[in-house]
């Protein structure tokens, strides 16, 4: 009796310091486990699209296991109406897609959705708070990727939203779109947001048409950057230690 209010105002003390310092920090979050939620068409029944709404947030602990690292991706959004809000959100979406279902943001701290979320003091925005923590959607496509060390992927945890869902909204909070969270494991490379940014291999790939059959080498007009003529082929290694006008020479009598 006694431990029971003793320890129901030690919990209450605790949540109120919790409040007043904002969201915590979150540990223990599962590198090898990826959440991902994708949309592939509006909800809104009004949505006028310039093509198929694509949306997609996928959340990754980094090795360390501190915070959530976000990929988020949206294309073909409305051309009016923006910019676009996204948040997590405290509840799944039912089978029937119904966005409204999904309740309000994923605040487990109860930053409260009155105050607008104060992009430099992220602990003291909601946890879901995405857009208003990284920004809104201001451009279609629309990509970003950020390390939020709010949200967490390690079920249990209160910012865990792993089994829930996110909301895209108009500018004036409609709902336009909205999907579960789903779990995948492992991913190699989770850079489906960024196809165009994979680094590419620096060696150069070799020409792939039989020796001789391209006769069209841009002409080397600068002698202090020796490029190899495109099927020298084996032959480069050892061409490299002749002096660079040799090379020239050599690039010129090819192109004739
Ligand atoms: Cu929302």
């Amino acid at each position: 009796m006694h431990g029971k209010a003793t320890l129901a105002l030690l919990s209450a003390a605790a949540i109120g310091q919790v409040a007043a310092e904002g969201a915590p920090e979150t540990s223990g979050n599962p590198p090898n486990v990826v959440y991902k939620a994708t949309v592939d068409k509006a909800w809104f029944p009004g949505a006028v699209l310039p093509g198929p709404l694509k949306a997609s947030i996928s959340a990754k602990a980094p090795s360390d296991g501190e915070g959530v690292k976000f990929n988020v991706h949206f294309e073909n959004l409305p051309e009016e109406g923006g910019p676009f809000t996204y948040h997590l959100h405290r509840k799944a979406v039912p089978a029937d897609g119904n966005c409204t279902e999904a309740s309000t943001h994923l605040d487990p701290y109860g930053a409260g959705a009155e105050i607008k979320c104060d992009r430099s003091a992220p602990e003291t925005c909601e946890v879901g708070d995405l857009s208003g923590k990284y920004g809104a959607i201001e451009s279609s496509p629309y990509h970003a990727s950020y390390h939020d060390l709010y949200a967490a992927t390690k079920e249990g945890d209160e910012a865990f939203f792993g089994d829930l869902s996110f909301v895209l909204h108009y500018a004036n909070s409609t709902r336009l779109a909205c999907a579960n969270f789903v779990k995948e494991e492992v991913a190699p490379h989770p850079t489906d947001c960024h196809p165009g940014n994979t680094p590419v291999p620096t060696g150069t790939p070799t020409p792939t048409g039989p020796p001789g059959s391209d006769p069209t080498g841009p002409p080397d007009s600068d002698p202090t950057a020796p490029v190899p003529p495109p099927e020298a082929g084996a032959a480069q290694m050892s061409v490299l230690s002749i002096p660079a006008m040799l090379l020239g020479a050599a690039a010129v009598a090819f192109g004739l």
